[in-house]
């Protein structure tokens, strides 16, 4: 697969500032998604800078490079939402929540930007009119067969007034882990601007800086994620650049801990914000020298991880991995992790399955293989879930099955 292009940006992507502080640098990596099938494993990989940096100004954590999107969000993306079962509760729950705070009636319309294949649009459509906007092809018909409609395209201002033209303004417009995936925030924020009518509502999930500061979700870190928020560079973004109004933030725990932000027209401000300002603040977070800390715990945790593993390998006992997320990706690039630690890697994504990881060129395969042959040891790159998953294996666990999670810090249990 030929990735076309990419390029070094100069300026800050929100406020403008000339001069981006450099505050990581975790080499040249492929895409986190772009699973490899047999017959590409031969060819010639696209490798890109991944270099995260500072604005001065704002404080915008954000990547130096942009890949274009056209290849990273190509036709077939290997991401299904509906493949973590505790994704689909939250998003199930929310999308209940949401539904009755809002007392959505059938005359509303709820548009997802990000919409995959519609496991939370398909939580709402009781509810209200739906709609998903996505680019990838693959995951629009998997929502189809929830009878979720998704307009094949990436959502901006001119998708958004398409939209307003077709069926009028939106109530609600959601954004999950992908507000922070799009280069162009403004065209993005343009949009929705143009689409939300007076009383509606933006809300969007996205990983939290300051969760990745302070527990080393360093791995969150991948081309498709160009924005790494605080709430005090999203809240400039979105009232000093667009003149919208950031009224309400929740701290939710998924993907280590995410930010929920709630988004309206008028000038009203929920307490959640001042408060998690204030937070920030003793975090350091509007300060650019705790931002120098941002990969401290990067090259232990790869140190402490290498030297488990090497130790197990040279013991004879077979490694494994668990899931194969995309920031599971990065960690087994950038720690040069291949198959002669992991044998395999399991993975619930159908389309994921019997594809090479990128870059580490290491084969997912089906769970089903779990009950063909014991592991010692199980490295858990879906982290992320890991109450669950230790749940769900139980069964394993007790026949003395290891599971090593590297993230926050390397514990085995
Ligand atoms: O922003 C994004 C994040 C939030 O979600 C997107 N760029 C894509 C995606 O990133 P990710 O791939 O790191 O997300 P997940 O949800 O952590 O991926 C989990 C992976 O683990 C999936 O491929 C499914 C798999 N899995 C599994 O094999 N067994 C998950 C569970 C819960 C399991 O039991």
């Amino acid at each position: 697969m030929a990735i076309k292009k990419w390029k070094e940006e100069k300026f800050c992507r929100s406020c403008g500032q000339f001069g981006l502080t450099s505050i990581l640098d975790l080499g040249n990596q492929p895409p986190a998604n772009a699973f490899l099938k047999k017959e590409e494993l031969n060819r010639k990989e696209s490798l890109f800078p991944l270099r995260v940096v500072v604005c001065s100004n704002c404080f915008l954590v954000q990547l130096q490079d942009t890949v274009d999107p056209e290849a990273l969000f190509q036709r077939d993306y290997y991401y299904f939402t509906g493949a973590s079962i505790p994704l689909v509760k939250h998003f199930e729950d929310f999308g209940k929540r949401i539904s009755k705070e809002l007392a959505l009636s059938k005359k509303d319309l709820v548009v997802e930007m990000g919409s995959n294949d519609g496991v939370l649009l398909s939580a709402i459509s009781p509810y209200a009119r739906v709609l998903g906007v996505d680019p990838a092809l693959n995951v629009g018909k998997e929502a189809k067969k929830r009878g979720i409609q998704t307009m094949q395209a990436f959502f901006g201002e001119k998708s958004a007034n398409t939209i307003l033209k077709k069926e009028g303004s939106a109530r609600l417009i959601l954004a999950n882990n992908v507000f922070a995936h799009i280069a162009d925030i403004h065209d993005v924020l343009k949009g929705i601007s143009a689409l939300l009518d007076s009383e509606g509502q933006f809300v969007a999930e996205m990983h939290w800086v300051g969760n990745l500061m302070g527990k080393g979700g360093f791995d969150q870190i991948y081309h498709e994620h160009i924005y790494y928020f605080s709430l005090h560079s999203l809240k400039y973004l979105i009232e000093e650049i667009h003149g919208l109004t950031l009224a309400r933030v929740e701290l939710i725990p998924i993907h280590g801990e995410c930010l929920r932000i709630y988004v309206i027209k008028e000038k009203k401000v929920h307490s959640s914000v001042p408060n998690f300002l204030k937070k920030e603040k003793t975090l350091g977070l509007h300060k650019l020298k705790t931002y120098f800390t941002f990969g401290s715990g990067v090259n232990q945790t790869r140190n402490t991880l290498l030297k488990k593993i090497t130790a197990l390998r040279r013991a004879g006992k077979r490694i494994v991995g668990y899931g194969a997320p995309a920031k599971g990706n990065t960690l087994l690039n950038y720690f040069k992790i291949g198959p002669e630690i992991l044998n395999y890697i399991i993975d619930t994504t159908e389309a994921k399955q019997g594809t090479y990881t990128p870059g580490s060129h290491i084969p997912v395969i089906s769970p089903d293989m779990l009950k063909k042959e014991r592991p010692d040891y199980i490295l858990l790159l879906s982290w992320n879930y890991a109450e669950a998953i230790l749940e769900k294996e139980k069964e394993l666990r007790s026949q003395g099955v290891k599971f090593i999670i590297p993230v926050p810090n390397v514990r085995i249990v």
